[in-house]
């Protein structure tokens, strides 16, 4: 059903006025991510309560009205779209830092809270967090949660899920439910907290997180050097391993990638194949040892160019020339198609090897980066939508390239989530069974299919 005024009015006593807007001025700063696909909605709320939620949820689930969470906008996969128009709640209002206690290292925070601003306000505690995406000055917590999203430091610390202790959500029919709490242990009835980490706002609308913090470490060590054989680095990399270090971080970008963070930054790297940022954290003593035996190792494998952080501000530039990988690709102002491609981390350049070798005599650029440390890269297919011909070609290799991962034990997303642009590729991974089992789970908690509608099945252009 669409929406009316009487339902708005409806909305206007549940929220306030102020927290209903339906003029298009408003609602088109709502309709897009960075897939930088754009779909309007019928209205947007800005609730400031779990209760409010629950009132309009009610509304919506007797009147079949879709609803869209949304978050900070920068997910990559369309999770937050309103693809089927229908209401969006934006959590804007919703961004208080409830708690932070340093007895039981835990956390409880609404979902709006940006994901830079708990990292700063744990730190300010000696205290961490570890899952920092890439997009933290404007991703927030509840969507990194919705997408169980990755990043940097996952080679060590885990993804986003791993630091989920506790959960508050609604319902798509309104009702609310918690599951877990500050308890390190709980193993009571089946884990609900691990299906809504991760589920892209389909099953319900999570209101509330309960998040595990660690001890701030106390230094960390970050290092940079150029190959000019991927191969070669894939061998630094498992050689690290072999020496029993686990590093925070193992970052790659390929050249094509440096070529367009150079533009973008105004700055000039070495000439090579790829970039190899390690950084390990700890107590002093052991990342400083630690990073003696990774510089040595750089050496041994080739490396040029290999520079060790002499400072922080040294190790943030560093950063920086990974961090500005996707807004420099986006800066060259092609059309883009997106794939969060996983691999056993050993096969990582076997696996970017046949990337390029698929896109040979194509008339398309690709360019691959992400983390190297967890086989995790990011594949961004560059083309222009005027020619048919790059169009057809573009689409092709993307489902050549999940079709590759697949065959070597991959997955089609590490942490950008399926979405609506990897919807149409999910039976490439998942069998009937599989699929036919995640749709029940959808319909056990989202009966009248209103949640988030058309992302992860079924999602057609
Ligand atoms: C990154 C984001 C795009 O790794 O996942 O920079
Ligand atoms: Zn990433």
């Amino acid at each position: 059903m669409k929406l009316n005024s009487e339902i708005i009015e409806k909305f206007y006593n549940i929220l306030g006025k102020e927290n209903v807007f339906t003029d298009r001025e408003t609602l088109k700063h709502f309709d897009y991510d960075a897939t930088e696909r754009h779909f309007l909605p019928d209205i947007v709320i800005t609730p400031e309560n779990s209760k409010q939620i629950s009132e309009v949820m009610k509304i919506c689930y007797e009147n079949e009205i879709y609803v869209t969470p949304q978050g900070g906008k920068t997910g990559l996969s369309g999770g937050c779209l309103p693809v089927k128009g229908g209401v969006v709640i934006s959590f804007k209002k919703m961004n208080k830092i409830i708690e932070i206690d340093d007895k039981n290292l835990t956390a409880i925070i609404e979902p709006g809270v940006i994901s830079a601003d708990f990292q700063k306000a744990v730190k300010e505690k000696g205290l961490f967090f570890p899952p920092d995406p890439s997009s933290t000055v404007e991703s927030t917590i509840g969507g990194n949660v919705a997408e169980n999203a990755g990043y940097t430091r996952a080679v060590k610390y885990g993804v986003t899920k791993d630091y989920i202790l506790g959960i508050e959500a609604v319902l798509p029919n309104g009702k609310i439910v918690k599951f877990g709490g500050k308890n390190i242990k709980d193993v009571t009835g089946y884990d609900v907290i691990r299906l809504l980490v991760g589920s892209e706002g389909t099953l319900a609308i999570i209101t509330k997180i309960i998040v595990k913090l660690l001890p701030l470490p106390e230094y960390r060590k970050t290092l940079i050097g150029y190959f000019d054989n991927m191969k070669v680095a894939a061998d630094f990399v498992a050689n690290i391993f072999q020496h029993r270090i686990i590093p925070t971080a193992i970052e790659f970008m390929d050249k094509i990638t440096m070529n367009a963070v150079e533009n973008y930054l105004n700055i000039k790297l070495p000439e090579a194949e790829t970039m190899i940022l390690v950084e390990v954290d700890g107590n002093k003593a052991s990342c400083e040892e630690d990073a003696e035996k990774i510089f040595s190792l750089y050496k041994k494998f080739g490396a040029k160019d290999v520079k060790v952080a002499k400072d922080e501000k040294e190790a943030d530039r560093f950063w920086t020339i990974r961090r500005e990988a996707l807004p420099s690709l986006k800066a060259k102002g092609l059309d883009q198609l997106e794939a969060d491609i996983v691999v056993p981390r050993y096969f990582l350049p076997d696996f970017v090897e046949k990337i390029h070798k698929l896109a040979e005599n194509q008339p398309i650029e690709v360019a691959t980066y992400g983390h190297a440390g967890d086989g995790n890269l990011h594949v961004t297919i560059m083309y222009h939508k005027s020619s048919f011909d790059e169009l057809v070609s573009a689409n092709e290799l993307l489902k050549k390239y999940y079709i590759e991962a697949v065959k070597l034990g991959g997955s089609i997303s590490g942490e950008h989530g399926i979405g609506i642009t990897a919807a149409p590729y999910l039976n490439i991974q998942l069998g009937e069974n599989e699929i036919e089992l995640l749709k029940k789970i959808k319909k056990a908690f989202d009966e009248k299919g209103i949640l988030n509608p058309g992302k992860i099945f079924d999602y057609e252009e």
